[in-house]
Order: structure tokens, then C-alpha cells, then sequence
């Protein structure tokens, strides 16, 4: 398929996705159903790879018996911080598993998901570098659909007696039906700073966004508020660098990563939840 062609399909497959409302995928209706549930890849195709080839994932995506949710930051290769190329092959990778698997697949957005200038490693813009990339090989008309690919993008995911996201609780919010009404392609939105950017309290960064740093007391209410108190809460995006891929940092809080040569995944069913090492 043409690249253009893709990302025109990708897009289509978002907007008619069964489960998908807004900003939030609801699957509270298809809880029997197993979810494999996916950390940050940070361009680590091989990881996803691997993931969907153990247990026969793949397959059962292809015959609709599990879905599997990519947690965000599925781009920027930690390793190589100019390096694109990677980011735009797992994308695509990403955006043919949507086109055919529209029902059962979806990708949530994580802070690195962006075109912009506010993610910033290193003293490299990775955003920036990555929309160049993708202009200088694809042209302009891509990077207006790329934009509207995250226009029409998810932040959250709720099944029974599950909540994930990419970064933190969205403290911001009142009720399910706000952040299904979230604007997710406005990156500085309070609420999508929250639950993009949320670090768990005891994360070290070696940075300055202790305003996005969140505790036991913000899990609770946050899952009080949306009414999903019982919820496990699984998130990304705030790996220790301990070399392990999985923290549990409350009785039903873990973080979960697949951006590392140690990686795994977590599997949610019939309300309890298993995490599987790579
Ligand atoms: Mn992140």
C-alpha cells in the first residue's frame, strides 16, 4: 500500500472503530473478551513483534478473540535520539494492525505522540525530528492527515474493573463522560498533560515536571470520581531504570514497558491480571 493510502486508511479505521467513543475506548461490554495491554515501544518494532507472535496473539487478534491496546510512545528510539526511521516503521507496523483489525486493536496517545516541538530529550525536539522525517519522505499532505490522525486519537481505555492510560490519573476530571470529551490533539489541555505527561511520585527523570507527579491519593480519587473504584490502573510512560519492564506500585497500580531489551506485556481477564515477560 501506498504510504499516503495507509495513513487515509488508518485514519478511516479510527473513526469507525466499534468500541471507541471520543476520547475513551469503552470495552465494558466485551469484558469476557482477554486485553493485552502494551507499554511505551519507543520504536522497538521487534518488541511488538515478539509480543504478538507469543501466545499466538496475532492470530487471535486476526480472528477477533482478543484486543490488544498499545499504551502510547510507540515512536522515538531511546537509543538514537535523531534516528527516525525506526518510528516511522513501527507506525506504519501500528497503522496496518488498525486497518485490519479496526474492532480489536487501538492505539492510545502517549507524549511522544506528537509533531510538535514540547517533547524535548537530550536537547533534541523528537516531534520535530520526526515530522521532518516524515515530510522530507512523504510530503505535506502526509503531515496534515498524520495531524489528524491524532486529532481523532484516544486517551484512556476502560473495560471491567480496568482503567489504562499512557502517563497519570486524569485529575481533572469529573466523570467518564468528560474525558470522553477531551480534546486530545491539544497537547497543553490540563487534562491531556495529565494523562500523557503523569509521573508516579518516586520516578526519577533527572527533569523538572514535578507538576505532573502524582500519588496513591490521586489513583484513588481519580478512580472514584470516574466511578471505577474496584479498577486495576495500568499506565506507562514512567519506567524506573532498573532494567525491569513491570512495577507494581499499589495493590491494583502497575506500570508496564516495552521500550527495553527486557520486556513484556499484561493480559486482562476476567478482572485480574497477569504480566508476561518476553
Ligand atoms: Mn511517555
Amino acid at each position: 500500500m501506498k504510504d499516503i493510502d495507509r495513513l487515509k486508511s488508518f485514519i478511516a479505521a479510527i473513526k469507525s472503530s466499534k468500541y471507541q467513543k471520543g476520547a475513551l475506548v469503552d470495552l465494558r461490554s466485551v469484558s469476557e473478551k482477554e486485553i493485552v495491554l502494551i507499554g511505551d515501544l519507543h520504536a522497538r518494532k521487534d518488541n511488538l513483534l515478539k509480543i504478538l507472535n507469543y501466545n499466538a496473539n496475532l492470530k487471535k487478534l486476526k480472528r477477533n478473540e482478543i484486543f490488544v491496546i498499545i499504551l502510547g510512545d510507540a515512536v522515538h528510539s531511546e537509543k538514537n535520539l535523531l534516528e527516525m526511521d525506526s518510528s516511522v516503521a513501527i507506525m506504519e507496523f501500528i497503522m496496518e494492525l488498525k486497518i485490519q483489525n479496526k474492532d480489536n486493536f487501538y492505539y492510545l496517545l502517549g507524549n511522544h505522540d506528537y509533531l510538535s516541538d514540547m517533547f524535548i530529550k537530550g536537547g533534541i525536539r523528537q516531534g520535530l525530528e520526526y515530522r521532518k522525517r516524515l515530510r522530507d519522505l512523504f510530503g505535506e499532505e502526509y503531515i496534515a492527515l498524520y495531524e489528524e490522525f491524532i486529532y481523532n486519537s484516544l486517551l484512556m481505555l476502560i473495560a471491567n474493573s480496568l482503567v489504562a492510560v499512557h502517563g497519570g490519573p486524569v485529575k481533572s476530571a469529573s466523570s467518564l463522560s468528560y474525558i470522553q470529551d477531551i480534546k486530545v490533539s491539544d497537547e497543553s489541555n490540563i487534562s491531556v498533560l495529565e494523562a500523557e505527561w503523569g509521573r508516579w511520585k518516586d520516578v526519577d527523570i533527572f527533569g523538572k515536571e514535578s507538576f505532573f507527579y502524582y500519588d496513591e491519593v490521586d489513583v484513588k480519587n481519580f478512580l472514584d470520581k470516574i466511578g471505577m473504584s474496584e479498577a486495576f490502573f495500568i499506565a506507562g510512560h514512567s519506567p524506573n531504570r532498573d532494567g525491569n519492564w513491570h512495577w507494581q506500585l499499589m495493590p491494583r497500580h502497575h506500570i508496564i514497558f516495552a521500550g527495553h531489551d527486557n520486556a513484556g506485556y499484561a493480559v486482562f481477564k476476567d478482572k485480574d491480571i497477569k504480566f508476561i515477560q518476553i
